[in-house]
């Protein structure tokens, strides 16, 4: 699109260099007078937005066009900011993002779905038992997180029915920092890690990912599903709320269960920047490299070879590379 057609907005406002007192586009009124606040959640097209301390319900502004806004989003509202029932605000800014975490809705349909907008880390929950753990959602969940720039964290619950070594061992060579809780046991650990982070909490339904956040913000009063719904697709939770961590010690976000974790917007090569051991290697690789082996002419097992990195590195990439053609249940 050339230049001149192109719609002004916030972003070229702002890299435009040489010009003094902010320049205004003649389509888009100039709300200085908006307020600064982050989504909290999202409802049929009506958006709570937290500002300065008050829940303000807004519907997005006509001039945002088909821009999208997600839980996490850091937005610009005008109007009634009372908070008081029945007003409703406008939404008339989304601040560029840091981190979009996404999913396609499976890999056929590459539809693609903001599930969160601006997290530093992904809380990938996966129970011990009831219902067991899916490797295959946990290994799709990292590649999700590493390829979004989300540092991902491990959360195996329920230890109090079966014992976490399997999934601990399955998941060392990736470096991926792993806790392990159970209903009413200390969570001293994951607060640690959950420090001055916007976290959001993945996994299936009924792994205990609302359970944890009640007993991380005492006042969340999360419904929680019942053990006898476990596994049979009931949804507990049915969208993504974002609460703060009790002393203003970052956030944490809900999600509702989630039954697999499309990845078609996801190449080879967009998980191979997240192995920065391996990255260089793949400057000899052919031009497409799907990085699978060696006999497809992959240099990867060759820069190992070298002693750049592991074998063990090597396999747990390639496993999560494979994992994106996997469909989990
Ligand atoms: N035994 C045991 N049960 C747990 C534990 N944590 C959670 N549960 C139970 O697991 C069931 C599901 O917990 P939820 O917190 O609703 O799970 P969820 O991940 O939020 O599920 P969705 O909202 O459907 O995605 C509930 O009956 C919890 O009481 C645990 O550590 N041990
Ligand atoms: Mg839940
Ligand atoms: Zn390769």
């Amino acid at each position: 699109m050339p230049r001149d057609v192109r719609r002004l907005d916030e972003d070229d406002v702002r890299v435009r260099p040489g010009r003094g007192s902010r320049p205004r586009s003649k389509q888009r009124p100039g709300h200085d007078d908006a307020a600064d606040g982050m989504v909290i959640t999202v409802d049929r097209g009506r958006y709570t937005v937290l500002v300065d301390d008050v829940l303000v319900t807004a519907m997005r502004a006509r001039e945002l066009g088909r821009k999208g806004i997600a839980v996490g989003d850091r937005v610009g509202v005008v109007g009634d900011l009372s908070g008081r029932p029945d007003t409703l605000a406008r939404v008339v800014r989304v601040q560029e993002r840091d981190t979009v975490l996404r999913r396609t809705a499976d890999d056929t349909d590459p539809l693609e779905r903001v599930i969160v907008a601006n997290a530093d880390q992904m809380a990938i929950v996966a129970s011990l038992a009831e219902p067991p753990p899916s490797y295959g959602l946990i290994d799709r969940s990292l590649v999700a997180s590493l390829t979004a720039g989300i540092e991902p964290l491990l959360c195996l619950t329920k230890s109090d029915l079966a014992p976490p070594d399997d999934a601990l061992v399955r998941y060392e060579q990736l470096d991926v920092p792993a806790v392990v809780t159970h209903r009413g046991g200390d969570l001293g650990e994951l607060r640690e890690r959950l420090h001055d982070q916007i976290s959001v909490f993945v996994g299936h339904s009924g792994v205990g990912k609302s359970t944890l956040i009640n007993a991380l913000v005492p006042d969340a009063q999360r419904a929680v599903g019942a053990v006898s719904a476990v596994g049979k697709g009931t949804h507990t939770s049915s969208s993504a709320i974002a609460l703060r961590l009790p002393g203003g010690d970052g956030w944490v976000i809900d999600t509702p269960g989630v039954r697999s974790f499309g990845l078609a917007h996801v190449s080879a090569d967009d998980l191979l920047w997240a192995f920065p051991d391996l990255e260089d290697g793949a400057v000899q690789c052919p031009p497409g490299c799907e990085h699978q082996s060696a006999a497809a002419g992959c240099m990867l097992d060759a820069w190992v070879a070298a002693g750049h990195s592991t074998p063990d590195r090597l396999a747990a990439f390639r496993r999560l590379l494979g994992s994106r053609s996997v469909s989990v249940e």
